[in-house]
């Protein structure tokens, strides 16, 4: 059976919410990103992935894989008739990577991860600077599209549906994108989003708080 380590409400969530459309199970291991400690058995979470970072797969080889894109991308193709991602050699699937990077590049690490990581000392100005630019790209993207490529959910909708609900624990509010508003809705009006937020808030709770 598939493994994913998940620390919860993290990325790894689109992973989870990946995993539910699809309906593939996996055995999820909570990692704490903060002491990097596997809550499981208590070993070190940097011998599973020296990156000390949450999504990790462990494929039924025993492979690892790591990075949002390539594990959401290898779900998705674990079960293509779930739709999660186009097939290669469809142009979509190019589209499909090209929202992948943007997500993870642009909105994850460029201003989402300082934002929320970090407790503001003066120096979040610059991240939060990004965020009306950065996030009027998708915005203005599903202003008349439902999902994010072509005209079904992808592995890109559970990866922006999970950036848009740090929004809020980050400071920002969502109201003043009425498309972003509506997208996010949508998305968590579906069963298996739904489902692994609610999985996932649950274990919130029981983690230690951020203390950076
Ligand atoms: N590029 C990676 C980033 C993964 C990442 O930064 N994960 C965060 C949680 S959202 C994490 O585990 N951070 C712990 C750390 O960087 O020490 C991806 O897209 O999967």
């Amino acid at each position: 059976m598939l493994q994913l380590y998940f620390f919860p409400m993290a990325c790894s969530l689109a992973s989870r919410i990946a995993l539910m459309e699809a309906g593939i199970e996996a055995h999820y291991h909570l990692a704490h990103i903060w002491t990097k400690e596997v809550v499981d058995d208590g070993s070190d979470f940097r011998g599973i992935s020296p990156k000390g970072a949450v999504p990790v797969l462990v494929l039924e080889n025993g492979e690892r894989l790591t990075e949002s894109a390539a594990v959401l991308q290898y779900i998705a193709d674990l079960k293509p008739e779930a739709g999660l991602a186009p097939r290669f050699g469809d142009p979509d699937r190019y589209r499909l990577q090209e929202w992948l990077s943007f997500i993870g590049a642009e909105i994850h690490k460029a201003f989402l991860f300082p934002t929320f990581w970090y407790k503001d000392d003066g120096s979040l100005a610059k991240p939060r600077a990004r965020i009306a630019q950065t996030l009027s790209v998708p915005s203005a993207h599903l202003a008349d599209r439902e999902f994010l490529v072509g005209n079904r959910f992808t592995v890109a909708d559970a990866h922006l549906t999970w950036a848009l609900l740090l929004l809020r624990p980050a400071g920002v509010d969502i109201a003043q994108w009425p498309s972003l508003s509506a997208y996010i809705e949508r998305m968590q009006a579906r069963p298996a989003v739904l489902g692994a937020i609610a999985t996932e808030m649950a274990l919130r709770k029981t983690v230690a708080a951020n203390p950076a």
